[in-house]
């Protein structure tokens, strides 16, 4: 067996699952593969011979006009049906009909060696959650990945998972994964499309399965691939965004919400000299501008948080989330917004007292003006954020205390929904 590489807990001692009909189930998605399915069933089925264990082969079609579904079923596949098409959809499909008790997954187009799954499934019973290969921390044979993927996409891919998530994924889009019944459940699966291979990465991390990486062979695929290099990069990337409101919201949004503030208290006493640029009332309107979207960015960025939380799954903005549970309350969101409107509403006031005592004649305070208005903007943003993100903490703090009954994790999902 390859030496296990990386591991992010202690395995624990595995479950038992007496309900399960079958050792393991290896479930395939399939899309006109049928030069190709038929070997990846029987190596599975060897696979499992080898390894001692009773299993099935579960291969998941949605619209395959090549015949894969006979060559499939000819090599003793149980052959399932899934409306929604998809690399996502598929497997969602599969896992749920799947009756091991540890499920392998693996496309089927012979880029990987099924007869290697007893090396997975003994991880799995030495009690990891989740078992990945790593084709990166294995070997990638010549013509089995293209240079755009090996030395662009999938190492930025998965850097930009690492960092955002807080893993320490080697290949986050390997296709050749293993993983306890149990586990999937917990993960709560959700994507229709190749995004699905980030997902279970980032959703192992959120939901803390214990997770080995153990090192695998990538071989040149059989037939014609069904990856399509940006639309489904950009997949991935768009996913990892949203469900990292943190980066994609918070930390933009604050820091154009301090620098517009910032901007606008320096240049409330006079003009400031750069260099050779002066900064004036135009740059006022500029800090202006970025306090609003700043703040409404942020604002979106705390909504997310606590939705994504509502939604079963914990984005990881650990102390934030924290701060919204334990901190927050709809009093003091109204109090905030209230004392930031006051203020600017202060300012305002003091403008229209020298505009009066001025006899109403002209003046120059465009500053202060503008400062009053984002801060009482402000004010009424919070003030209505404040009861959106009420709403949306009790359906979060509802859900944990249902996760927390049933001993499920944050994530109280349903199983996989296909
Ligand atoms: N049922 C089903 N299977 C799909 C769909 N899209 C892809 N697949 C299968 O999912 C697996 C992964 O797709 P591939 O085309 O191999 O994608 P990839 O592994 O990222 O790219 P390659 O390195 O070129 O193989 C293969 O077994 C496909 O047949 C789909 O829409 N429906
Ligand atoms: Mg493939």
């Amino acid at each position: 067996m390859p030496p296990v590489v990386r591991t992010s807990a202690p395995p624990q001692p595995a479950r038992d699952a007496a309900e399960a009909a079958v050792d393991v189930s290896v479930v395939m998605p399939c899309l006109n593969e049928a030069h190709s399915v038929g070997i990846c069933v029987t190596k599975a089925l060897e696979g499992l011979e080898r390894a001692g264990l009773s299993g099935e082969v579960v291969v998941c079609d949605n619209g395959s006009t090549d015949g894969s579904v006979e060559v499939a079923k000819a090599a003793g596949a149980r052959v399932v049906h899934e409306p929604e098409r998809g690399y996502g959809a598929a497997y969602r499909r599969g896992f749920a009909e799947a009756r091991g008790r540890y499920i392998v997954m693996g496309d089927s187009d012979g880029s990987y060696d099924f007869t290697e799954l007893g090396q997975f499934v003994h991880l799995l019973e030495a009690g990891y959650d989740y078992v990945h290969g790593s084709r990166f921390a294995g070997e990638i044979l010549p013509g089995a990945m293209p240079w755009l993927h090996r030395y662009v996409g999938n190492p930025v891919l998965t850097k930009v998972l690492n960092i955002l998530f807080s893993v320490k994924s080697s290949d986050a889009h390997s296709g050749m994964r293993a993983f306890t019944s149990e586990a999937i459940k917990r993960m709560n699966l959700a994507s229709p499309g190749m995004e699905l291979a980030s997902e279970i990465v980032i959703a192992a991390a959120e939901n803390k399965l214990s997770v080995a990486e153990v090192p695998i062979t990538y071989y040149p695929r059989l037939g014609e691939s069904k990856l399509r290099s940006w639309p489904d990069g950009w997949r991935h990337l768009r996913f990892m965004l949203l469900r990292c409101p943190r980066w994609l919201f918070l930390v933009p949004g604050g820091i154009a919400l301090g620098v517009g503030l910032a901007g606008q208290l320096v240049l409330l006493p006079g003009r400031l000299r750069i260099g050779s640029h002066l900064l004036d009332m135009h740059f006022s309107a500029l800090f202006a501008l970025l306090t609003l979207g700043g703040l409404q960015t942020s604002v979106f960025g705390l909504l997310a948080t606590t939705h994504g939380r509502a939604q079963g799954y914990e984005p990881m903005t650990g102390r934030l989330t924290r701060f919204i549970e334990q901190r927050f309350n709809l009093r003091r969101g109204v109090t905030a917004g209230g004392v930031t409107f006051a203020v600017g509403l202060a300012l305002d006031s003091y403008v229209l007292a020298k505009w009066l005592r001025r006899s109403r004649g002209p003046i120059n305070e465009m500053k202060p003006v503008l400062l009053a208005l984002s801060l009482m903007a402000a004010g009424v943003e919070t003030v209505f954020a404040s009861f959106s993100l009420t709403e949306m903490k009790v359906g979060a703090l509802r859900l944990m205390r249902n996760s927390e009954s049933t001993g499920n994790g944050v994530a109280a999902g349903n199983g996989t929904a296909a």
